[in-house]
Formats: C-alpha cells, structure tokens, sequence
C-alpha cells in the first residue's frame, strides 16, 4: 500500500486542486511539526516533570496545567519565524501575538487551544490540540483582535491533533476531513483516512450530566428523552459518553457517529456556554460539517455566528444532523 506522508498529500492538494498555496501548506505543516513535540512532550509525562499546574491563571480565570503553556510555546514557537502569518492568538493568551518584527509577516491569521481537555492530563486521559486559520483582513499589518473577529465560515482550514493510544491529526481545507496517524518511528503523519464521514443518525450522546439541573428546557426535553430510551417518545435505547476533552468526543463522533452537547446553563448566566468559539467551536464546527454533520448553538448555525469577542463562549450542539437538528427544533418550539 502506499503510505501518503501528511507532506505528500498537501503537495497533492496544492499541484492537483490549487485548495492551497505554499504558505497554508507552510503553515499546516508548522502545526503538524508542533503537534509532534506536544505529542512527545505528553508522551514523557511524569518522567519530565510536566504533569500538574503550572501555578497560572488564563485570561477567563482558569487555572493553567505546565502543559497548556509548554504547548502553548510550542505553536508560539513553531509559527512565529516561518513567515506565513499575520499573527495568532489562543486560549491561553489575553491578547494577539505579534509576530517579531526580525520575521516577515504572511497573510494567515492562526488560532488555537493548545491543549484541550486540559483536566484530563494527570490521569493518562486523551487531550487534544486545535485550531483554525483565518485570512488576515486586507490592508491590516499590525492584526489586533478586532482582525480575528471573523465568523467561522470565512475559515480556510481547521484541524486537530488527539493524543491518545495513538496521535492523530484530522485536517479539512474545506473539501470534506481527512486523517493522518503519527508514526512514531518515522515521525512523520501518514494519511490513513480520508473523506470521514458523520452518520446522520445515532445512538450515541455525549454531555457532562452533572449539569443537567442548570440546563435550558429545550435540552432537557432531549435529553430526558434519549434517557427514557425504548419505553420513551423516541422508542430506541441510547449509550453515553462523555471524555470530558472535547477533541476525543468529537473525534469518537467522526469515527461512528454521535451528538456532543455543552449547552447554555444557568450556573453563570454571563457566560453562554464554556467552549469558546474562536478556537474551539469554529473549527470543530468547520470539520464536522465537512465531514456531513451539523453544529449550532440551539438557535443557530454555529460557522454563521459574527464574533464579539477573541475569547467569547458559546453554546455547542454537534454531530450527525438529524440529532442536531430535531435539538435546535426543541429550541424553536
Ligand atoms: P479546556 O480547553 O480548558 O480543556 O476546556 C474545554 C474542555 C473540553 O475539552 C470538554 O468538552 C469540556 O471542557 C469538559 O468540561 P467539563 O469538565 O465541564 O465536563
Ligand atoms: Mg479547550
């Protein structure tokens, strides 16, 4: 069989389809190279002294793991000199990073969640990275936020890395969701699917139940509806899962199927959910649409959403399309 390297295919993208130019291809493969040493760094665990809190707080007051920051210096690190961006931002930021005025600045804006699914580090439990890619505006050389406050539509491509059994990267250029396994010997990402495609129907929930007395009605009624199971309006039993690192649940939801909801609640009614939209939602929206699936916030699409702010929450319902859709049709009654 021939083993396609993440380079090989990108190059093929580029010659054959023009979906790229050398710059995004730059780019994706900067990120890929950045996945590989987060990957590794994960892999080291306690023999590195990296496991645990790094004693910080992010910019919406949640405390950091050493590893969102060693991650977060690693794309930093990785992206800032190659020339193929304007600037990045990520989670674990306040503010946009400008790229160093010694480097020359492309015309990709590049945002991330270095390491989701942070809670899970210390107990051996898949995280993930994720990102987006955005043109910067024209005319702008110095990006400040206002620059990123793009909605997810106007996204050129998204992807993630899990880190799990294995590591993986799921990619989408907007022509449907391909993915590449790290081979560790080799350390290079290899194709090993390509046009992933999202069940429209499933049997399959994830959502953090714990929540349930804060959430809205309409997700309730779901809900308790999935849970009457066989004896109930919809007639079928249903399963769970919830990770609690989105990029393993959604990467479950690509590889069979399934709905993954973090709602609105009621616990903080300032905020509109915890996942945030810029570099979480987006592109996970971005590759589950490509990939033939649906994602709103209850009342919207999520990729429509025009963005406020850079680290702004939202409402996250994702998955096979007809779950998606008969939630946002409880939304609407
Ligand atoms: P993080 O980016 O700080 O790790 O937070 C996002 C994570 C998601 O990966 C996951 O779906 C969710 O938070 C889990 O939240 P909870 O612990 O409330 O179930
Ligand atoms: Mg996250």
């Amino acid at each position: 069989m021939r083993r396609v390297t993440l380079m090989q295919y990108l190059i093929e993208q580029e010659r054959q389809k023009d979906w790229i130019n050398a710059d995004l291809r730059l780019l994706i493969e900067v990120v890929s190279r950045a996945c590989k040493a987060i990957s590794i760094a994960i892999g080291k665990g306690e023999l590195a002294g990296i496991l645990g809190g790094a004693g910080s707080e992010n910019v919406q007051g949640e405390a950091q793991k050493k590893l969102d920051v060693i991650s977060n210096e690693i794309l930093l690190e990785a992206n800032e000199w190659g020339g193929h961006l304007a600037a990045m931002a990520s989670e674990e930021m306040d503010h946009p990073h400008q790229i160093p005025h010694r480097f020359p600045r492309g015309e990709y804006l590049l945002l991330f969640d270095p390491l989701d699914g942070s809670s899970n580090i210390d107990v051996n439990i898949s995280v993930g990275t994720i990102f987006s890619v955005l043109r910067c505006p024209e005319g702008v050389s110095e990006p400040d936020e206002r620059a990123f406050l793009q909605p997810g539509a106007a996204q050129v491509c998204a992807g993630y890395a899990v880190y799990g059994p294995s590591t993986l990267l799921v990619l989408t250029l907007g022509h449907g969701v391909a993915c590449f396994t790290l081979d560790r010997e080799t350390g290079s990402f290899i194709l090993t699917q390509e046009g992933m495609r999202i069940p429209e129907d499933t049997g399959e929930f994830a959502i953090n139940a714990s929540n349930m007395r804060f959430w809205e009605p309409p997700v309730r009624r779901y809900i308790d509806e999935l849970l009457a199971g066989r004896s109930g309006a919809r007639g079928c039993d249903f399963n769970m899962r919830w990770v609690a690192s989105m990029v393993a649940d959604v990467h479950r939801i690509l590889t069979r199927g399934g709905i993954f909801l973090y709602p609105r609640d009621s616990r903080d009614p300032s905020k509109a959910g915890k996942l945030r939209l810029m570099y979480e939602a987006n592109p996970m929206a971005f590759i589950v649409e490509q990939a033939g699936g649906a994602a709103s916030n209850g009342h919207q699409r999520i990729l429509d959403i025009r963005p406020e702010g850079l680290h702004q929450r939202v409402a996250v319902i994702l998955g096979s399309k007809n779950e998606v859709e008969r939630v946002t049709g409880y939304h609407a009654a």
